[in-house]
């Protein structure tokens, strides 16, 4: 059994991907299930075979604890290791190949409070592996995609698991636009111009040197370009978790 993390910043299609993957896994034959671990979900994408909603209610925890609904997402964050045992039975009880998660809006909440760590690490920190999807709005000028890939590497630092970028939504870009944020996933010398021409007088030391290490921490791999809206880019993804795992053998199919 696989778990594949779905990690990105608010907004980064998070949900969106994990309904369009499993769409994509269900059309090939392929088993899957779906784990939704973000409480303040509203109109799913996709129905969750698990839901952190069967156990973790906003509004109950708002009242109870009388905080807004900032408060909440945080003390829900922390009751995610509560439940962890419990859904873990669930979870196997499937008897799936692949577990897709799709976490919490708000990536910190997953990032850096212990829980999410603590689900990874209990649910089997060897077969997992995260999907971490880059902004194509964000990723659009160097000091955003830049941002993200510092985001990227302590995602990386923070669960050490295997790990690919998903450049998301990638329809909301023009090719051109596409072909050079892919072109700076993997040379930082286009990057390092490109922030130099975005930035001419550069106050910290966002020098090639740091650029060409940050891009040694996921060993220059290529960001993946999808689109949930039309299905695209599902197979490389899919493709990286089977060579990761399994050298690019494929699942059984039903
Ligand atoms: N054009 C386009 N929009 C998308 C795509 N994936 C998600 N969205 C939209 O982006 C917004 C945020 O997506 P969501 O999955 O909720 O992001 P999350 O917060 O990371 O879970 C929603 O309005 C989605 O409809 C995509 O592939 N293409
Ligand atoms: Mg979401």
């Amino acid at each position: 059994m696989i778990n594949l993390y779905f990690i990105g910043s608010a907004g980064s299609g998070k949900s969106t991907l994990t309904g369009a993957f499993l769409g994509w896994m269900q059309g090939q034959g392929f088993d899957a299930v779906t784990v939704n671990l973000d409480p303040g979900i509203e109109n799913a994408p996709y129905v969750p075979d698990v839901d952190i909603r069967d156990w973790i209610k906003l509004k109950e925890i708002m009242e109870d604890y009388e905080v807004g609904p900032n408060g909440a997402q945080i003390i829900a964050a922390d009751m995610l290791a509560l439940n962890i045992v419990e859904m873990k039975e669930i979870i196997e009880s499937f008897e799936t190949d692949y577990v897709i998660f799709d976490t919490p809006g708000q990536m910190e909440l997953f990032t850096l409070r212990q829980s999410g760590k603590v689900l990874v690490d209990s649910f089997g920190a060897d077969r997992s592996i995260i999907g971490y999807l880059y902004d194509p709005v964000i990723s659009k000028t160097p000091s955003g995609f830049i941002t993200l890939m510092l985001q990227a590497a302590s995602v990386q630092v923070r669960f050490n698991v295997p790990f690919m970028g998903i450049l998301t939504k990638s329809d909301l870009l023009k090719d051109e636009e596409r072909k050079e944020i892919i072109e700076w996933s993997q040379d930082f010398m286009e990057l390092d111009s490109a922030i130099h021409e975005e930035m001419p007088t550069l106050r910290n030391q966002l020098n090639i040197e740091f650029l060409s290490a940050l891009m040694s921490f996921d060993k220059g791999q290529k960001l993946l370009p999808s689109s949930s809206t039309y299905g695209s880019g599902m197979e490389d993804i899919y493709n990286t978790v089977q060579q990761i795992f399994y050298g690019g053998e494929d699942l059984s199919r039903d």
